[in-house]
This record gives C-alpha cells, sequence and structure tokens, in this order.
C-alpha cells in the first residue's frame, strides 16, 4: 500500500502527456536489482564447484571468499562493479545473444549492488560489504526520490520531467537522459550568449518554461 500524496504524485506524473516524447534513459530498478542479486546469489553457490580453488567441504562464506579473491584482479581487497562483471563475463554467465543490452544493464544493476552493499562508502565492496548482501537474510533496501520544491515523494520506476530531460526515478536516485532541448539548437556558434539573454524573448524558451 502506498500514501495517499504518493500516489497522487504518480498520477499527476503518470497523466504527464509531455513524458511520452522523451525517449527514458536506461536505468537499474530496485526490481531489477533485486533480481540480479538473486540471480547471483544461487550462481554463486553452483559454480564453486567447478572453481579451480574450489575444496571440497567449503563453507558457503569460504566460496563467497573463492569468488570474491578471483573478481579482485588488482588485489586491492575491493571488487567494484566493473570487476564484478569482468569475473561474470569470464565464467559465461551471459546470454550470448543479448551480449551488449546485457552488458550496459548488467553493469548498472551491479553498481546499483555496490552502492547497496557499501556501507563504508567507497565506491566499492570489501569481504564483508560483498558477504552481507549475498546472505540469505539480507533484505534490500526501499527507496523513494524526492520531488524537488515539494513534500511528495515517487516511487522507484516513477517518471518525470526536470528540465527538458526525462528522468526515472532508480534505487532511490533520479536518473535522467541527455538535455534534449539543446538538439533543437541550430548551429551553437549563431547563437547570442544565452547568459545575456531575456528569456522571454525567446520562443523556445517561452514555449519550455512549465517545466
Ligand atoms: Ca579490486
Ligand atoms: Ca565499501
Amino acid at each position: 500500500m502506498i500514501a495517499r500524496q504518493e500516489f497522487i504524485t504518480q498520477l499527476a506524473l503518470l497523466n504527464d502527456p509531455s513524458a511520452n516524447n522523451y525517449p527514458l534513459p536506461d536505468a537499474c530498478f530496485e526490481n531489477d536489482r533485486n533480481r540480479l542479486r538473486e540471480f547471483l546469489m544461487s550462481w554463486f553457490l553452483l559454480s564453486a564447484k567447478k572453481q579451480s580453488w574450489y575444496i571440497p567441504g567449503m563453507s558457503r562464506g569460504e566460496e563467497l571468499w573463492g569468488h570474491f579473491y578471483s573478481a579482485d584482479v588488482d588485489r586491492d581487497q575491493g571488487m567494484d562493479a566493473r570487476e564484478w562483471q569482468e569475473y561474470l563475463r569470464k565464467n559465461k554467465t551471459y546470454n550470448v545473444k543479448h551480449q551488449k543490452e546485457t552488458d550496459k544493464m548488467r553493469l548498472l544493476c551491479l553498481s546499483a549492488l555496490v552502492e547497496e552493499a557499501d556501507r563504508d562508502g567507497n565506491g566499492q565492496m570489501d569481504f564483508a560489504e560483498f558477504r552481507r548482501i549475498m546472505g540469505e537474510r539480507f533484505a534490500p533496501s526501499r527507496k523513494v526520490c524526492s520531488v524537488a520544491g515539494t513534500a511528495a515523494k515517487a516511487a522507484d520506476g516513477a517518471e518525470r520531467l526536470l528540465d527538458c530531460r526525462a528522468c526515472v526515478c532508480a534505487c532511490g536516485k533520479w536518473v535522467c537522459s541527455e538535455d534534449t532541448c539543446d538538439e533543437d539548437d541550430a548551429d551553437p556558434e549563431d547563437d547570442p550568449d544565452e547568459d545575456e539573454e531575456d528569456p522571454e524573448d525567446d520562443p523556445d524558451v517561452q514555449d519550455l518554461r512549465w517545466f
């Protein structure tokens, strides 16, 4: 169940007709992140026995350490999203058909997982942080995005337009596309200095002011 104010905000965002004209940015939503986590938990478990470092009788924690150690190629005791992705790629966990698309989404979701794990905020996971989020009992966070200038909150997956950019709320943050208003500009050399121009005189700007 969601709060009434949140519901109203969501409804307003849903009915925003201009939102349809904008391509939404790629983003890893909480649901994607959590599904990837579950996939990885079972993959780590199933694939441990096939690894060169595997010793029969290893505990779950030791198996996770084996994966972590192998993924941490620069041996700085930390795993970031790129090391994680490279480790998964080497172990052929990809559907080759959709490799490119998978690569992009995987990296976004691995980054979201690292962020979820990274309690000391150094941008990567140490083994304790990694082990914690790969634990059966770990409950992934649920976050909302604040809507600037209001007390309203947007739920994961909500869409909105912000300064000519299409944004989606993903894992507690607004992820935005490029500024689409700039694309309509002709040669930028011909534009007068924007700082000195009165926005009211520019028909393009007038049209867009309601954002
Ligand atoms: Ca590392
Ligand atoms: Ca960390």
